[in-house]
């Protein structure tokens, strides 16, 4: 652990004269600052987090001194931790601050990309405790998909404070994926989504828990935890690439997912929710309480998400998304208190797209809606009163006259002894 006091900056004095200051605290390249209190002989250390707290700290070695010309690396403004899109000309913006009274001049700044060379250039000025905002003028090559990281850092000679002069953050490029229907069953792989956030549990892979030990799909999806239970205090997130939806009339959003999360019953112990995020920045609960099909099924004084234990037999979910966006980011968010875990939340057959006809929730269909797919790669639409039945994505393949029918059961539940069968059923015939 790094402990580095910056500064003092008295907040307040009250009539019971006791004082609080603000000192601030660097760890694993993330500030947080920590409320000191001094009360007579006593000093009291509280938490104030901003951003994600990394697990545990420690305070040692304390030291009270005045620093002389002390500039500072606050941040890393762009580009955001959560980014797409991004090329091989980004621009790095950064906070810098000069923490004494007197203007400093020719402050020397450095940048290096992914471990590679060291870029330097100068701010010509800071006034005295001020804090501007400077785009290195050299662009960053942040191309190619997947982890970055940047360095940033401040060097002034005649600085006596070094400790606050670097800001590191590991950002994560995703594609900006255009193309529609989007279907991801992460068969082929884990599809560019990714976990975060605090205590993750999330993986990719076959789940092999007790009660959810299949995929959706084929034979892989992401579970929180393949094996086993989320952690207690867990604020987790699994993160989809970017989606230009801006062409779609009524964008939509389905999965299969499975979840086992723990009930309290009148208080919210463990849940699970989905948020969007325009910029990767401010990030939004996607759908409500009583809309959508199979979407969250509490409310807890406004606070809708799934709670939920042993719903584990795999179900599609299904909501509308919000219209016009071009750079949609989405993610699965997993929130547990301190003390009994389960299984969770899994996930598979990601599906996007614009359900522009509506799905058809008629009867049993009297006859077949039948035309000739011939090949292409283009998805065939068959519909009945402008609902659509079935798309087929003929994948290069001549399938002739193709007939496609619904069947409703009306009647009770049917099963097996090992499986259940769904009240609605469609047939795909084809002639060749
Ligand atoms: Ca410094
Ligand atoms: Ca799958
Ligand atoms: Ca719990």
């Amino acid at each position: 652990m790094i402990f580095l006091q910056t500064k003092m900056v008295p907040v307040f004095t009250n009539k019971h004269q006791v004082l609080n200051y603000l000192i601030c605290l660097r760890m694993q390249g993330k500030t947080l600052l920590r409320l000191v209190k001094y009360a007579g002989d006593r000093w009291a250390f509280g938490l104030l987090p901003i951003g994600q707290m990394p697990e545990g700290y420690t305070f040692d070695d304390i030291h009270l001194y005045k620093a002389t010309d002390d500039i500072q690396m606050l941040s890393i403004d762009t580009p955001m931790v959560s980014s797409c899109g991004l090329n091989g000309t980004t621009p790095i913006k950064i906070s810098v601050r000069n923490s004494v009274n007197a203007v400093v001049t020719n402050i020397p700044v450095k940048l290096r990309v992914d471990g590679g060379s060291v870029t330097s250039e100068t701010i010509s000025s800071i006034n005295g405790n001020a804090t501007i905002q400077y785009t290195f003028t050299s662009t960053a090559n942040l191309a190619s998909l997947g982890a970055h990281t940047i360095e940033v850092w401040v060097d002034y000679p005649t600085d006596n404070y070094r400790h606050n002069d670097t800001t590191v953050i590991h950002i994560v490029n995703s594609a900006i994926i255009s193309s529609f229907p989007y279907l991801e069953n992460f068969e082929a792989g884990n599809g560019s989504w990714y976990t975060g956030g605090l205590k993750t549990s999330w993986e990719y892979g076959t789940p092999a828990s007790n009660k959810i030990n299949l995929a959706a799909s084929g034979s892989k999806a992401w579970k929180t935890r393949l094996v086993g239970n989320y952690n207690d205090l867990e604020y987790s997130y699994l993160y989809s690439p970017c989606f230009d939806i801006s062409g779609m009339t009524s964008p939509t959003l389905s999965f299969s997912v499975a979840l086992d999360l723990e009930d309290c019953g009148t208080s919210l112990c463990d849940g699970a929710w989905v948020e969007y995020s325009t910029d990767g920045v401010t990030w939004n609960k996607l759908g409500a309480f009583g809309s959508g099909t199979n979407w969250y099924n509490k409310n807890y004084a406004g606070d809708q998400l799934w709670n939920i234990q042993n719903y584990t037999r795999w179900h599609v979910a299904t909501t509308t998304l919000p219209t016009g966006l071009s750079r949609l980011r989405l993610r699965f968010v997993l929130n547990s208190d301190p003390a009994v875990n389960r299984e969770g939340v899994a996930v598979d057959d990601i599906h996007l797209y614009d359900n522009t006809m509506g799905i058809y929730d008629g009867i049993t269909m009297s006859s077949p809606v039948t035309q000739t797919i011939s090949g292409g790669s283009s998805w065939v639409d068959f519909t009945s009163a402008g609902k659509l039945i079935a798309s087929i994505q003929p994948g290069g393949q001549n399938m002739g006259s193709t007939s496609v029918q619904t069947f409703i059961n009306s009647g009770a539940v049917r099963h097996t002894s090992i499986q259940y069968y769904h009240d609605r059923n469609i047939t795909v015939i084809t002639c060749k």
